[in-house]
């Protein structure tokens, strides 16, 4: 049962809006736009974590005709793209690692600024915007 290119390119993209949701607040604490918020840190950080691996299943093969900001390399660069997915998972595992040996705030905002260079690192190539 092959799957509908746009049911996959929604799935991805509700995955990467859930992304956003959670990690919006972090890097909005990371760059001191907004005060810090332990609770709402932890909280945000456990859910991206679960989240993590999710959305690349959504790039299927056949979802890379749809209008949407996926650049080709994704399906023509394979090796990179996944070594770009397993950078952003081990910085987001990273930050599991810190918040469970109780780490401080300034290490978890640092944190924060780490994964999201990883996800820009991974927008320069692979995302058109
Ligand atoms: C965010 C967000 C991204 C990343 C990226 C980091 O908060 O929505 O796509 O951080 O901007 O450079």
């Amino acid at each position: 049962q092959a799957v509908d290119p746009e049911d996959a390119i929604e799935y991805r993209q509700g995955v990467f809006k859930a992304f956003s949701w959670n990690f919006g607040p972090m890097a909005g604490m990371a760059q001191g736009e907004i005060p810090f918020n332990e609770e709402m840190f932890l909280e945000r950080a456990d859910q991206l974590a679960r989240l993590a691996d999710m959305p690349w299943q959504g790039f299927t093969e056949g979802s890379d005709l749809g209008e949407t900001d996926a650049m080709m390399e994704v399906w023509e660069d394979q090796e990179t793209w996944e070594q770009k997915i397993a950078d952003f998972e081990e910085e987001v595992s990273r930050m599991t690692a810190l918040i469970d040996e109780g780490a401080d705030e300034m290490q978890l905002r640092r944190q924060a600024g780490e994964i999201g260079q990883s996800c820009k690192a991974c927008h320069d190539s692979f995302r058109a915007d």
